[in-house]
């Protein structure tokens, strides 16, 4: 079974101002579509057909960079799509914000520290909130397609909310002001998703 570009449940200038509709038609249908394809590729006739995207992702140090590389993008790409969305942002509610404020020093240190994670990553790469082995909350980043379901990854845990800072997800309306994006990305933060992924994850 192929892995396949999964389409969105919006439509690319939805997301305006905070995310320009060029970039997003370019992101999803140019960049994810191309892992999708490497990947499909690189695992052509190998047993990683049958497995899921995350059980790949989870022994992903027993294959070569392709799988890696485009595995990793799929996988991201595709939690990133739902944990965006239009007249979103604001603050989660429930036992995810309760954890907020009980595991990561409130909300306001929360969202200061994912920002450090998606500001002073280096070149390309993605910053995470995180459920841990512990079944705490954790921020961290991962560079270029890496994420932290990899056994490869410094910070392991099952991602809940990622923000992709690659260039082509914020150049043609940004620039070189990735902090610009970060910012605007929390207006489009769908809480009720990174929620449903946070029970799904304890
Ligand atoms: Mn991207």
């Amino acid at each position: 079974m192929a892995f396949e570009l999964p389409k969105l449940t919006y439509g690319y200038n939805e997301l305006e101002p905070h995310i320009d509709a060029r970039t997003m038609e370019i992101h999803h249908s140019k960049h994810h579509n191309a892992y999708v394809t490497n990947l499909n590729a690189a695992i052509a006739g190998t047993d990683a057909e049958t497995k899921s995207i995350e059980e790949i992702c989870k022994t992903i140090s027993k294959y070569p960079a392709p799988v890696r590389n485009n595995g990793g993008g799929h996988f991201n790409h595709s939690l990133f799509w739902t944990v965006i969305g239009p007249n979103k942002g604001g603050q989660p509610t429930g036992k995810l914000m309760d954890a907020i404020t009980n595991e990561l020093s409130g909300w306001d240190k929360f969202k200061e520290d994912f920002n450090k994670a998606a500001t002073t990553r280096f070149g390309s790469g993605w910053a995470w909130l995180c459920v841990d082995g512990a079944k705490k909350l954790c921020v961290c980043s991962t560079p270029n397609q890496d994420n932290p379901l990899m056994d490869v990854a410094d910070t392991k845990g099952t991602p809940i909310m990622g923000l992709d800072v690659w260039e082509h997800a914020y150049y043609l309306n940004y620039q070189n002001r990735r902090p610009d994006y970060i910012n605007a990305f929390w207006n489009v933060v769908n809480w009720d998703e990174v929620s449903r992924r946070y029970e799904e994850a304890l």
